[in-house]
């Protein structure tokens, strides 16, 4: 399999980013740690319904996207798995589409508290609170410049879709999806 560098280098960065307790596997455990936190940063209280919406949005990308990655079925996706499935996404536009369509529906309909359709800056500050613990506000910021690719002040679900499609996908480190997970690491 021949995946570009710099395609290579945003996979490893996502792998860390998915695996919230940092214990170098992604698992169940992750997904309900960042439903939490991400909850939590939109302001809902622990033990609301609000809460749990977004939990079992977690678990639903658990199951549908990250889980079928398990392939030694031990229940934890480990880096040469997570390699092995996300690479093929740069090599196959048709499966990159459906899959990462159904993660940009999860993330979009978290982050859209107001559910007008758009992510304003404070929803997507929130969001990538929770999302990104630790991310400095100008970074967070930035970042929703770039992936606001019309500049109106929303980021939509097609300019999310496109930011994450580019993210996995694309060599080119200069293009907007470059930022869906903060700033962009250096181009290899
Ligand atoms: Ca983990
Ligand atoms: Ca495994
Ligand atoms: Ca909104
Ligand atoms: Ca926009």
């Amino acid at each position: 399999m021949t995946v570009q560098p710099y395609v290579m280098e945003k996979i490893r960065a996502s792998f860390d980013f998915i695996d919230a307790d940092g214990d170098h596997v992604i698992t169940e455990d992750d997904h309900i740690l960042q439903g939490k936190r991400v909850a939590a940063a939109l302001g809902h209280p622990e033990g609301s319904a609000e809460e749990r919406r977004i939990i079992d949005a977690y678990l639903r990308i658990w199951k549908e996207l990250h889980l079928p990655m398990d392939t030694d079925g031990d229940g934890k996706v480990d880096m040469d798995e997570f390699i092995a499935a996300t690479s093929k996404l740069s090599e196959d536009p048709a499966m990159a589409e459906r899959l990462i369509g159904n993660l940009t529906d999860s993330f979009f309909a978290i982050a859209d508290r107001d559910g007008d359709g758009g992510i304003d800056p404070a929803e997507y500050a929130a969001f990538m609170a929770g999302h990104a613990p630790g991310m400095p506000s100008a970074e967070v910021a930035e970042a929703f410049r770039h992936l606001d690719i019309d500049g109106d002040g929303q980021i939509t679900r097609e300019e999310l879709h496109r930011a994450n499609v580019e993210y996995f996908t694309s060599n080119d480190p200069t293009v907007p999806g470059s930022w869906a997970f903060g700033r962009p690491t250096a181009a290899a």
